[in-house]
């Protein structure tokens, strides 16, 4: 079978799951969210990364079938821990500028009794303009509701300075090829130091992800970025991993 057959079976076969990772404040420790990564285990292939699935369920025009799957999860998740802090779920903007986006997501949070609120999302720009404007205006609605809304993978080349005019944002998400080398390299620090200063200067909360090291977050406190998410402060895993740990420090 065709990887994408196999996709499109696994949707409709309960083969995919979640993995939640922690967002962690940089100088308290609190849990500020909770990102929801979907995960594919194929029976023949193992484990498929997302980062090759995503692409090949939005060429197949499985996106919003797959979408629709980890936004219902997530916020099914969320409810059932009684979260106090957002659950940030990952939106292709190819997703977000289908017409009826901003209903799903409604429909999604009252089935769960969610308020907007308890929700974030990651939107990546993988966008053409006429699509970033439509997304423009589903967000822009989504916002009225409370929802969250973070720009993910900030400074590569899915995310510009221009979308930040665009999109009524409330994070700014730094994508981790900007901070391996942070702690040693200062052209990286100042580069960082920009940026947080941006974010800051939008009032939007800047997070930082990838951060492995306590080097790393060190430094990234002492710029003033004011969140984590990386392998130091918590791995990828299920939920039932994070389930014993909500209701202390992680
Ligand atoms: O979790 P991992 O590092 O394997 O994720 C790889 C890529 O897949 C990341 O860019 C991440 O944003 C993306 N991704 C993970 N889960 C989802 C999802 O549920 N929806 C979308 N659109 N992208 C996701
Ligand atoms: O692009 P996005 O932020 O959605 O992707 C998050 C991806 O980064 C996930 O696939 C997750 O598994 C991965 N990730 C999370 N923390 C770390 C980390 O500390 N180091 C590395 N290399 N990858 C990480
Ligand atoms: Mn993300
Ligand atoms: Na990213």
């Amino acid at each position: 079978l065709h990887l994408e057959a196999r996709l499109r079976a696994a949707l409709d076969a309960g083969g995919l799951h979640l993995h939640y990772q922690p967002q962690v404040d940089t100088t308290t420790g609190a849990l500020l969210g909770f990102e929801a990564l979907v995960r594919w285990t194929d029976t023949q292939l193992g484990l498929v990364s997302p980062a090759r699935f995503i692409p090949l369920a939005e060429e197949a025009g499985l996106i919003g079938d797959l979408g629709e799957w980890v936004l219902n999860e997530a916020c099914r998740q969320a409810a059932e821990w009684g979260l106090r802090v957002p659950v940030a779920v990952n939106v292709s903007a190819l997703e977000v500028a289908q017409e009826d986006f901003t209903q799903r997501v409604h429909a999604t949070l009252r089935r769960h009794g969610l308020d907007g609120g308890q929700l974030k999302l990651e939107v990546t720009e993988r966008l053409s303009v006429q699509d970033l404007q439509r997304a423009a205006r589903q967000l822009a609605q989504l916002h009225g509701l409370g929802v969250q809304l973070s720009l993910d993978d900030f400074g590569t080349g899915q995310s510009s300075v221009s979308t930040l005019l665009q999109l009524p944002l409330n994070e700014l998400k730094l994508d981790r090829s900007l901070i391996t080398g942070v702690a040693e390299s200062p052209i990286e620090q100042r580069v960082v130091s920009a940026l947080i200063s941006l974010g800051r200067s939008l009032n939007l909360t800047v997070i930082v992800e990838g951060v492995e090291t306590p080097e790393q977050l060190r430094v990234l406190r002492d710029l003033g970025c004011g969140a984590v998410q990386g392998y130091l402060t918590g791995r990828p895993g299920p939920a039932s991993m994070w389930t014993p740990h909500l209701n202390g420090p992680l």
